[in-house]
């Protein structure tokens, strides 16, 4: 321990001017600083906060200072002024102006010297006295900041044979104290020391011995349980986990409480041997090895139901989650055996395999006698991407039930330890966890981290020590616990819970356990981990190990725990049994987010108008043209109040732009209830500075007004947040956030439109297949800007193609034509594809997003340009009472009057029309060229684009794109205007009503969510339009693709080839 006096011994011998040679040599150590330094004024060594660590800093000070004293801080300038001017030892010192008020946790060192044992009281307080005190602090801190790194966490004993191979130097006692040991014998571990406020494992004792000290630390830090948590920057945070880990005898637990343990590991463990017995071929991803997985989920709920959390959002992968469903959610075993079983489904959906099944389950919590709602929310395959889901669907229902602080509705996210450092959309998913308006006020993660992923070791997929490291980012405290270990799982659970209750902050919780079969019961693990899997064989299951443990301490008795594992298996058998009479499998068990009222009452093929009466447009455009009422205390930028007068003059020529068509929608909306969320990134202004729902005061900071929000008294909350720089993530969570409430209207904003591939995963696992495969409906709404404008590949494209490519509507089938044509083809599609040409429409299909009685998601090109354009304006006209959403706009110009002297008729969408048109105008050809937007371009409007090639019987047929011929809407529309022109093209042959092995039709989704209409399946209600409704003269002209070539890339970088290629698409469009 005389490391520091040593130094600070040769500190005390530096001249006060000593030439820079001599100070480098003292630097290095050695004699040749004693031989050439003169003998210099010891003040240096008495200064308070010189020790050992802080001697290299003082050298570095002084070179420096000696170099320019002004290159040092003040501090140090005076410091080494007065040391030099021969300040007396202590004098030197002048404590810098603090710029924090001084904390409650700061141990000032002359606190120290009173408390010292007698024995040291006696003495004087010397340096060697200062040292060993900060010697024992720097210990305990070490503990608590590197216990972990040595605490006994791995079942397998893997990582403990690593240490042992180390290097002496990298031996456990150096990692975590490094070379405070250095000095330390026998005898300094009898003296007892005064333990700082900064740690609790003194409990009512104010000094201890330090061997005493030390094995409490190693109590608290280095067993069963190793905590990650001073990164974290608060003070009081560190302190309550100090509290909650160093406090002696804090883990204790009761023998109830034991048992109860016990109880709910014997089922865990009976389940996954039970299915084993039963399905023995079938994958199920089994939680053998985790089993302790069960018990933490169920401590973590009662926990946080006993603090007042009443509904809990889960999201987990494949692993154990059966085991969950049945477990922690208390599904029916009989649902979950039937999934076994390879039975026909009862009703709507292509269904999805059992472990990706999502599940709603309302219970009542045996240990709090509390009522709780619990949801799993279904997910792909994809690891991790149902995470931000998760999050969105906790806010959304924290929003709703008005719990802003997260107190009722908690998230619960589980996690793989490969996937949990390897999926970028955690990191995305974690920068979530703070920001106002995507917050859910903590999230507990519990990772099953059973040291493999599939075949991979964690050496091979993670550069991160721990598989958990990411959360750092967000200072979650992380406490790793070995898995074997059940009453430290206990406790580390009731600590998350009581963090997440008492600082609403993400908490992980790192079950190191192993896993005892293959990555599923079909894998042979030996394959690639065979040392490892011998080890695992010798293993017993914690089930036994535990059981052998109470039943030692005389908890339990052998036969009670035999007796509570047959009660589980009998109950196991019965569900069995009575499983096997089932005979078909209903996708509607597996619901995780049921909107029970939603549908009741409603005729599922009407949807409510969407125009609106002519005050309600002029009134919410004059809120949205005004700055806010106080407005002379609340000073707007020059350049705002111009963009407010001329939505004034709009008002006047009633008339609206983009912007004004999109706030009218959201504004009566909001009118009528329905709450609207707007998100993405720079939504609050808009990416093309057109929006501006957010003004800024220009001389008080976060002084904002939202006047959307401020449109009645009554209405709606309307909330529109710039979101972090990610679309997985915060599309995922507008997924989430849309499947809670059916009444509201969720749209997310892309920068611009080709960023959605970064969010690709959520387009096409959720999005486009999530009603197919989990019968889940969503209104969501992606604006994604999209136009060639000349701006470069990027910026142009936001791959209509793609979207278009995955609706699920039978380009070779002609739906038979009748009254509801329109909404049948909505309602059975995937989604919703529209590139809106005007304001009028983009508020129709907007307002008509609530209109309907179920809910598609809506994929929306917008505008660039159009944002600004003069032509791309609407009449209130076109938004009152009595209108609706156009399909297609047909031409409604000279041509339309004389449609016999037609020679083209174009169909385009989109703002390429704006285009078309003027050139048209330019080249003299109105009345022979007849242009028809196609505007909701998915479900195809077969009838109306029918109905305009009819009335053009001489027009050949030209289908006009900006975009490249490899992309846009041709593909799409190419076959559908075949098969609207000659009805079906027997390609492929779809039946609507599918029959399954028995013979029985399927329950639709109609009959489903509607069964008032349905009393029994035969005796439907509903008309099915016969395909006779449908005409069937045949009409031979085959449609011509006007535009760019094919290209692999979306759009050109040179702006002068850009305007040529436009020059060339409209000469092919209207060259006659
Ligand atoms: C995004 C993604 N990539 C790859 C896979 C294929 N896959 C399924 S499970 C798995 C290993 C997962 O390991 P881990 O996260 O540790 O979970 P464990 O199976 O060990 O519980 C992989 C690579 C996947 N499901 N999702
Ligand atoms: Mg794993």
């Amino acid at each position: 321990m005389n490391r520091a006096r040593v130094l600070s011994h040769l500190l005390s011998r530096v001249p006060p001017r000593a030439p820079r040679a001599t100070t480098q040599a003292l630097a290095l150590g050695g004699s040749r600083c004693k031989a050439s330094a003169p003998p210099a004024p010891n003040a240096l060594a008495a200064e308070p906060f010189l020790n050992g660590s802080s001697s290299n800093y003082v050298e570095e000070m002084y070179n420096a200072w000696l170099q320019d004293p002004k290159s040092v801080h003040q501090s140090w300038d005076t410091f080494f002024r007065n040391t030099s001017s021969g300040a007396t030892p202590g004098q030197a010192y002048t404590a810098p102006p603090s710029l924090a008020e001084p904390s409650p946790h700061h141990v000032p060192l002359s606190s120290i010297a009173p408390a010292i044992t007698p024995a040291i009281s006696d003495t004087q307080l010397t340096d060697s006295v200062i040292d060993d005190h900060l010697a024992v602090q720097g210990i305990i801190r070490a503990y608590q900041a590197r216990g972990h790194l040595i605490a006994a966490l791995d079942p397998l004993g893997i990582d403990r044979e690593a240490l042992a191979e180390r290097p002496p130097s990298t031996l456990p006692s150096r990692i975590v104290v490094r070379n405070y040991f250095d000095s330390i014998d026998e005898s300094d571990m009898e003296r007892s020391f005064k333990l700082p406020m900064s740690t609790f494992v003194g409990l009512n004792e104010k000094t201890l011995p330090l061997k005493e000290i030390i094995k409490r630390l190693e109590d608290a830090y280095c067993r069963s349980i190793g905590v990650e948590f001073m990164f974290i920057n608060s003070l009081e945070q560190c302190n309550w986990i100090r509290q909650k880990f160093e406090t002696p005898g804090i883990m204790a637990m009761n023998q109830q409480d034991k048992r109860l343990l016990l109880a709910r590991l014997t089922r865990s463990h009976g389940f996954e041997g039970f299915l084993a017995r039963k399905f023995s071929s079938e994958k199920r991803f089994g939680l053998e090895g985790c089993e302790i997985l069960i018990p933490a989920m169920k401590q973590v709920i009662d926990r946080s139901t006993s603090l007042g959390v009443e509904s809990f959002v889960m999201g987990m992968p494949h692993r154990g989650r059966l085991n969950v469903l049945s477990n922690v959610c208390r599904k029916p075993l009989e649902h979950i055996f039937t999934q076994f079983a390879g039975l026909d489904t009862g009703d709507e959906g292509s269904g999805d395999v059992k472990y990706h099944l999502g599940t709603y389950q309302e219970r009542l919590n045996r240990v709090t006698n509390k009522n709780i709602r619990l949801a799993i929310v279904a997910n792909p395959s994809h690891l991790e991407a149902v995470d931000p889901v998760v999050q969105g669907k906790t806010r959304a229902e924290q929003f709703y039930h008005g719990d802003s602080e997260g107190n009722k509705v908690l998230s619960i996210l589980l996690h793989g330890d490969a996937a949990f450092s390897g999926q970028g959309i955690v990191y995305e998913t974690f920068h979530l966890s703070e920001l106002p308006e995507y917050t859910t006020h903590g999230t507990i993660h519990i990772v099953v981290n059973n040291q493999i992923g599939f075949t991979t070791d964690p050496r091979m997929s993670r550069s991160s020590p721990y598989c958990t490291d990411v959360a750092r980012v967000v200072n979650a405290p992380i406490f790793h616990v070995n898995a074997d270990d059940p009453e430290a799982v206990m406790h580390v659970c009731n600590v998350a819970s009581d963090w997440r209750h008492t600082f609403h902050k993400d908490v992980v919780i790192d079950l190191v356990c192993y896993r005892r079969n293959g990555h599923n019961e079909i894998d042979e693990p030996m394959f690639t981990q065979p040392l490892m899997y011998n080890r695992i064989r010798k293993l017993k299951p914690v089930l036994e190990l535990y059981a052998e443990k109470l039943i030692k301490e005389g908890v339990v008795t052998a036969e009670e725990v035999k007796e509570v594992k047959d009660k589980y298996e009998k109950i196991l058998e019965e569900a069995f049994t009575s499983a096997k009479s089932e005979t078909r499998v209903f996708n509607k068990h597996w619901i995780d987010s049921p909107w029970s009222g939603f549908f009741e009452g409603k005729d599922p093929l009407k949807a409510t108008p969407t125009g609106i009466h002519e005050d309600t447009i002029t009134h919410i455009c004059k809120r949205f043209a005004s700055a806010p009422p106080n407005a002379s205390d609340f000073v707007i930028h020059r350049g705002l109040q111009r963009i407010l007068s001329s939505r004034m003059e709009m008002i006047q020529a009633r008339t609206v732009d983009w912007a004004m068509g999109e706030a009218v929608a959201f504004g009566s909306l909001l009118k009528e209830g329905i709450h609207v969320r707007l998100s993405g990134q720079d939504v609050e202004r808009g990416t093309f500075s057109h929006r501006h729902h957010i003004l800024h005061h220009q001389k008080v900071d976060k002084s904002q007004y939202n006047s959307l929000a401020n449109l009645y008294p009554d209405q709606a909350p309307y909330t529109v947040c710039n979101s972090s720089l990610s679309e997985y993530a915060v599309l995922g969570f507008e997924l989430g956030f849309s499947m809670t409430n059916p009444n509201a209207l969720v749209l997310w904003e892309a920068q611009f439109g080709d960023f959605n591939n970064t969010a690709q995963c959520i387009i096409d696992q959720f999005i486009s297949s999530g009603q197919s495969k989990w019968i889940r409906q969503t209104g969501l709404v992606l604006m994604l800007p999209h136009g060639l404008e000349g701006m470069g590949p990027e910026h142009s494209s936001a791959r209509l193609e793609r979207f278009l490519q995955m609706t699920s509507d039978d380009p070779d089938v002609l739906p038979a034509f009748s009254s509801d044509f329109a909404i049948r083809q909505l309602s059975d599609i995937n989604w919703i594809v529209a590139n809106c040409s005007t304001p009028a429409n983009l508020f129709h299909i907007l307002r008509r997003q609530i209109a309907l009685p179920f809910r598609k998601p809506l994929i929306l090109m917008t505008p660039k340009s159009l944002l600004r354009h003069p032509d791309a304006k609407s009449s209130f006209d076109e938004m009152v009472e009595g209108t609706e959403f156009q399909r297609i706009i047909p031409e409604k110009g000279i041509a339309a009057e004389n449609p016999a002297g037609v020679k083209r008729l174009i169909f385009c969408s989109g703002k390429v029309y704006y285009d078309l048109i003027a050139a048209r105008r330019e080249a003299g050809i109105e009345d022979k060229v007849a242009i028809t937007r196609v505007e909701q371009i998915a479900p195809f409007p077969y009838d109306l684009v029918k109905q305009e090639c009819d009335k053009y019987p001489d027009a050949d047929l030209v289908w006009s794109q900006e975009e490249h011929k490899n992309m846009g809407s041709w593909s799409y529309i190419q076959p559908r205007i075949a098969t609207a022109l000659n009805h079906e093209r027997h390609i492929s042959k779809c039946d609507k009503v599918e029959k399954d092995s028995e013979g029985l039709e399927s329950q639709s989704w109609y009959e489903y969510w509607f069964p008032w209409l349905f009393p029994t399946s035969s005796q439907t209600e509903v008309s099915v339009p016969s395909k006779s409704d449908t005409p069937v003269a045949s009409d031979t002209r085959v449609l011509r693709y006007a535009g760019r070539p094919v290209s692999a890339s979306p759009a050109t970088g040179n702006k002068k080839t850009h305007t040529r290629e436009v020059k060339q698409l409209l000469e092919d469009s209207l060259a006659l």
